[in-house]
């Protein structure tokens, strides 16, 4: 951009801030989770792991990054894999339990979800919601496909979620929902991303039951806890303003994965927030449900 046109595109916004020559971290930048946010890694407190009974173990929370993975290993115990069988421990982020010492040593990063496979002695650390799908369905062989172009059409929609979420959560979500000020450049640069991707899918969806063609695979079950609860869900109270309906062949990909039992499980795995009877703070059984519908029915 030439200097005049930088200046009339910056006579649309009124003056503000303008930045130190050093960056500092004096104060809370307000917002929803601005007591959370820190400029450096570690622990910031001592606190074991639970561990349960299971093989599988895992640290996380009802976001749509925790969503994927407790989604995945309710395919993978619907399609009876039972080496499957996990213990979901909640971390409740707002609290800063992903800053706890046993939490950072299985993820470094401090967010949520995190894994350990406790099959193998010492057990393995997994982070990175698109590093466990992929690594479950590996272990398992189920949900990713096995003819090489198929695969590499798999891989290229499960990291194409892993690089574009970052918009629509911490770019167009925090500031349309949680920023304490609405800024109009912020908004209109997220929510134009964001729909270019919303269109991407849908073009892509136009002829095809699940991302890749008629098999349901990680790819859907990494964009569905994003796009797919955007669309059907309305998160960050954005449906009307970005105008998901629009999007139909989206909108018939999202519902029919949103039908799907193992969905519907594990989108209570790890929740604490929304109805009552559609959380599931911790998951340690298959019987977890079932009990918890009885709790349903008998109050
Ligand atoms: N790229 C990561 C993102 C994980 C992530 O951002 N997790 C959020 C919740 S959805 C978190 O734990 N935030 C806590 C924090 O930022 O302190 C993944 O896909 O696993």
């Amino acid at each position: 951009m030439d200097e005049s046109a930088l200046k009339d595109a910056q006579s649309n916004y009124p003056p503000g801030y303008s930045p130190p020559k050093v960056w500092a971290w004096d104060a809370e930048s307000g917002g929803r989770w601005a007591s959370i946010n820190r400029p450096i890694a570690g622990p910031t407190h001592k606190k074991p792991l639970p561990v349960g009974q299971h093989p599988i173990q895992l640290y996380s929370l009802g976001t749509p990054n925790g969503v994927k993975v407790t989604v995945m290993l309710e395919e993978l115990l619907a399609l009876g894999k039972s080496g499957a069988e996990y213990d979901a421990y909640l971390i409740d982020i707002s609290e800063g339990e992903q800053f706890g010492s046993g939490f950072v040593e299985v993820n470094p990063n401090s967010k949520i979800p995190a894994m350990l496979d406790q099959n193998t002695q010492p057990p393995i650390r997994i982070f990175e919601s698109g590093a466990i799908l992929l690594y479950l369905a590996e272990k398992f062989n189920a949900l990713l496909p096995v003819d090489p172009a198929s695969r590499a059409e798999c891989l290229s929609w499960l990291f194409w979620q892993m690089g574009s979420a970052p918009y629509l959560g911490g770019g167009f979500g925090h500031f349309y929902a949680y920023a304490p000020i609405k800024i109009e450049y912020c908004i209109d640069r997220y929510a134009m991303e964001v729909k270019r991707q919303l269109d991407v899918l849908d073009r892509h969806l136009a002829d095809k039951q699940y991302m890749c063609g008629d098999e349901y695979t990680i790819a859907d079950i990494a964009i569905w806890p994003w796009y797919g609860l955007l669309v059907v869900d309305g998160i960050y109270d954005a449906s009307e303003f970005l105008s998901t309906d629009t999007y139909s062949h989206l909108k018939r990909w999202a519902e029919k994965v949103a039908a799907r039992e193992a969905v519907q499980r594990g989108r209570m795995v790890n929740c604490t927030w929304g109805p009552l009877e559609s959380q599931l703070h911790e998951r340690h059984n298959a019987s977890d449900f079932t009990n918890k519908t009885q709790d349903k029915i008998g109050s």
